[in-house]
C-alpha cells in the first residue's frame, strides 16, 4: 500500500540564485563574493561559474512554466542581495526588484507557492570589502535592511520567507574550510570568500551569521504583513542511533544538541549551551546585549537541509551520554565526495528535532542528490539512483510524521542541473536535466516519480 502524507503536504522544489541565474551584470546588479571567488583559478573545477548557469534570469517563465506541468506545488528561489543593494546596503535597485516581482507574480499565476530565501551565499562584495563580511556585525546589520526591504515589498504576495541557508556551510567553510568525514576518510570544502580564520574569528563569524538572521526575524515581523511566515533553513546535523533502543535514541536527542551546538541550538534555545560554550574556551564568540534576544526570536518554522547523517550514536555512560561510531571506509555514497548515504537520516533528522525542540512547524527546505545523469540515445534521462534514493528518502521521511514531527513539506534539491558552487556545472542534482551548451531542458526519470507522488501525495 502507498504510503501517503498528510492532506495539504506540499511537494515542493528548491534553486538558489548564484547557481541558477547568471546574468551576474545585469540591469545594475552589484558582484558579489561568488562572482569574485569564481574568478581565482583554481578555486572552481574546471574553471566553471555562476556567470550563465541556467540563465534562469531570462528563462524564469518557461522555467515555471515546466515546473507546473510537473505538478510543482511550492518553489524555493533565492533572492540575490546584490541584484536588490548593489552595494549590500544603501539606494535599492529598482531593476533587481522588478524582477524579484516577475518572478513571484508567474509561479503564483502557475498556481505555485514561492517560498524565499534571502541569504543563498551570494554576499555583496561590496559588504565583504567594507567590513569583511560576516566578521562585523554591521555586516548583520544591513542584511536586516535588506530583509524588511523585501518583506515592505513582496510580503503582500511571498507569505513564507527563509532568512538564511545553511549557515554551517557558508559560515565553516567559507571562513576556514570544513573537513567533512565520509567512511575512512575526509573531504576537505572552502567555499566563498575562501578566509582561514582561526578558532576565535570563526566564532565570531557564526555569531554575527546568527544575529543577521535574528535581526532580519525582527525586521520582517516589523515590516512585512501580518501572517507572514519565517524561518531558518540549516542543514542540520543528524544522528542516527545504532539501534532504537530507548537509550540510543536517549543518546541520539543528547547528540543532536551537542552537534547542533554552533546554530541551530542558540536559535531554538535563545542560549549557547553551557557545556558548549565552556568548550570554546577563550575562543567564545563576544556577544552584546539583547544578541540572544534576537537570535532566539520566535519563528514560525524550522527549514531542514538533510543529504547525509552526521554520525552513528550509542549511548554511552558518561556526562554527554553518547558515544560516536567510526564510518566504515565502505558505507555507501551518492555521487558528491561528501554525500554519505543513509535515507534513514530523513526520518531521524525531524524526529530528534521534534522531540528535543518541539517547534510547531517544520519544513524539509533541502532533500536530493547529485548523479552522473546523461541523456540517452532516446534523449531520455534515466536517474535510477536519484530515483532510489529519493523513494527511501521519502519513505523515511513519512515514518518521521508518523512519529509525530510536524513536517508540512517538503523541498528536493534541486529543480534544474545548476552550478554547484567549488564543484562546478558538472555535479548535477536537478530533476530536471540542462544541456549547459544548449540550455535545453530535460525532465529526468525522477521529475515524472516527483510528478506522479505529488499527484497522489504519496510515495510512489
Ligand atoms: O547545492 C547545494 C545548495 O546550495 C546548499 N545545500 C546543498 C546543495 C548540494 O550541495
Amino acid at each position: 500500500m502507498a504510503l501517503r502524507f498528510p492532506e495539504g503536504f506540499l511537494w515542493g522544489m528548491a534553486t538558489s540564485a548564484y547557481q541558477i541565474e547568471g546574468a551576474p551584470d545585469a540591469d545594475g546588479k552589484g558582484p558579489s563574493i561568488w562572482d569574485s571567488f569564481c574568478k581565482v583559478p583554481g578555486n572552481i573545477r574546471n574553471g566553471e561559474s555562476g556567470g550563465v548557469a541556467i540563465d534562469h534570469y531570462r528563462r524564469y517563465r518557461s522555467d515555471v512554466a515546466l515546473m507546473r506541468d510537473l505538478g510543482v506545488q511550492a518553489y524555493r528561489f533565492s533572492i540575490s542581495w546584490p541584484r536588490l543593494f548593489p552595494e549590500g546596503d544603501g539606494a535599492p535597485n529598482p531593476a533587481g526588484l522588478d524582477f524579484y516581482t516577475r518572478l513571484v507574480d508567474c509561479l503564483l499565476e502557475a498556481g505555485i507557492r514561492p517560498f524565499a530565501t534571502l541569504y543563498h551565499w551570494d554576499l555583496p562584495q561590496a559588504l565583504q570589502d567594507r567590513f569583511g563580511g560576516w566578521q562585523s556585525r554591521a555586516t548583520a546589520q544591513a542584511f536586516a535592511r535588506y530583509a524588511g526591504f523585501v518583506a515592505r515589498h513582496l510580503s503582500d504576495r511571498v507569505q513564507d520567507i527563509i532568512t538564511i541557508n545553511e549557515f554551517r556551510s557558508f559560515v565553516d567553510m567559507g571562513y576556514q574550510g570544513l573537513e567533512v568525514p565520509v567512511g575512512g576518510r575526509t573531504v576537505r570544502i572552502s567555499l566563498a570568500p575562501g578566509l582561514a580564520l582561526d578558532r576565535r574569528g570563526l566564532a565570531q563569524v557564526r555569531h554575527h551569521a546568527l544575529l543577521g538572521h535574528g535581526l532580519a526575524v525582527q525586521a520582517i515581523r516589523a515590516e512585512g504583513r501580518p501572517g507572514t511566515r519565517v524561518g531558518p533553513a540549516e542543514n542540520v546535523e543528524v544522528p542516527i542511533p545504532v539501534s532504537a533502543t530507548p537509550a540510543n535514541v536517549a543518546a541520539a536527542r543528547a547528540a543532536l544538541r551537542d552537534l547542533n551546538g554552533p546554530f541551530l541550538t542558540p536559535m531554538l534555545e535563545g542560549a549557547y549551551d553551557a557545556a558548549w560554550l565552556a568548550a570554546q574556551g577563550a575562543d567564545a564568540p563576544e556577544v552584546a546585549p539583547g544578541d540572544m534576544e534576537a537570535i532566539g526570536a520566535p519563528l514560525d518554522f524550522v527549514g531542514l537541509n538533510i543529504y547525509r547523517p552526521s554520525a552513528y550514536v550509542m549511548a554511552e555512560d558518561s556526562r554527554r551520554g553518547w558515544r560516536a561510531m567510526r564510518l566504515n571506509p565502505s558505507h555507501p555514497q551518492m555521487d558528491s565526495a561528501w554525500h554519505l548515504l543513509d535515507p534513514e537520516a530523513l526520518h531521524w533528522g525531524p524526529r530528534l528535532v521534534h522531540e528535543v525542540w518541539a517547534p510547531t512547524c517544520l519544513h524539509i527546505t533541502e532533500n536530493g542528490c547529485a548523479a552522473r545523469d546523461a541523456p540517452g540515445t532516446d534523449g531520455e534521462v534515466h536517474d535510477t539512483d536519484r530515483l532510489m534514493y529519493l523513494r527511501a528518502a521519502c519513505a523515511a521521511l513519512h515514518r518521521a510524521i508518523d512519529a509525530g514531527a510536524p513536517v508540512a513539506g517538503s523541498f528536493f534539491w534541486s529543480a534544474f542541473d545548476n552550478f554547484e558552487w567549488t564543484d562546478g556545472l558538472q555535479r548535477r542534482f536537478g530533476m530536471i536535466h540542462v544541456d549547459f551548451a544548449t540550455q535545453v531542458r530535460t525532465p529526468k526519470l525522477s521529475a515524472l516519480w516527483f510528478r506522479d507522488s505529488a499527484h497522489a501525495n504519496a510515495v510512489l
